[in-house]
């Protein structure tokens, strides 16, 4: 438990306190406002778990793009905990469905945490600041890499995603997508004040479409490139509170 971050260890307390049991989730239909995707649309995204979190099918608990045959970004405080035990983690490429076997799992050899990564607190919720990290598979796999890029004057964007489909829904397993605005940082700066870093960040979403919980790690996709991570949010789609984004450009 001790390898838990207090985001995990919240939602594995309250999956053991409703009495889940992590293979018998019923099918729903992660990402709010989306819509289900079969993952051999992103073959270069990766759920990134631990056969040791038991609350989820398949262990998930974030995304992942690969960068490099045997290297994968996520988010710093998917994996920051597991600096010292990276053997334990695992990624899978290709998964429809948490509850299935599908696709292809490789371990993971080691974490390299962004150096900069550090927490502070919005109303409650943990800022992730440069929260990014890179994972070292232990094999190489014979993926694509994923086209990695800056957003540009881009006014939407997408988000894929095996995590809740809104803050109350602890059963998605699917891998679902939805297209997000990108209301820019003004906007952004005005739900978080400074808790908003304009230069790590980046914001998405709206009341109708957003990342949530368990979706982590995973893709915003803009102009046909992976410009940030799913990083921290006020909630799931409140209004006025667009999901934040971790810039791939703060990785040094
Ligand atoms: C989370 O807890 C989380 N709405 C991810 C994304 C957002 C909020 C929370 C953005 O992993």
């Amino acid at each position: 438990m001790a390898l838990l971050s207090r985001r995990l260890l919240g939602t594995a307390l309250l999956g053991a306190s409703l009495g889940l049991a992590p293979l018998a989730a019923p099918p729903a239909n992660a990402v709010l406002g989306g819509a289900p995707v079969p993952a051999a649309r992103y073959p270069w995204l990766a759920a990134v778990g631990s056969p040791i979190f038991f609350v989820r099918p398949s262990g998930q608990f974030c995304g992942g793009v690969l960068t490099a045959p045997d290297r994968l970004l996520t988010a710093g405080h998917c994996v920051s905990m597991f600096r010292s035990v990276p053997g334990v983690l695992t990624v899978t490429f290709g998964r429809d469905d948490l509850t299935n076997r599908g696709g292809e799992t490789v371990t993971v050899k080691s974490v390299r945490v962004h150096p900069k990564y550090r927490e502070t607190s919005f109303k409650g919720e943990t800022v992730s600041h440069h929260d990014l990290a890179v994972l070292t598979l232990a094999r190489r796999v014979n993926r694509p890499s994923a086209p990695l890029g800056a957003p540009g004057d881009a006014r939407t964007g997408e988000i894929a995603g095996w995590g809740f489909t809104s803050e109350n829904d602890l059963f998605n397993t699917r891998l679902r997508a939805a297209r997000v605005p990108l209301p820019g940082d003004a906007a952004c700066r005005r739900a978080y004040g400074d808790s908003f870093d304009p230069s790590d960040m980046l914001c998405a979403g709206s009341a109708k479409a957003d990342s949530c919980q368990f979706d982590s790690g995973g893709p915003l996709i803009a102009g046909g490139r992976v410009a940030a991570l799913v990083s921290w949010g006020y909630g799931c789609g409140k209004p006025g509170y667009p999901g934040v984004y971790a810039k791939l450009a703060s990785m040094p």
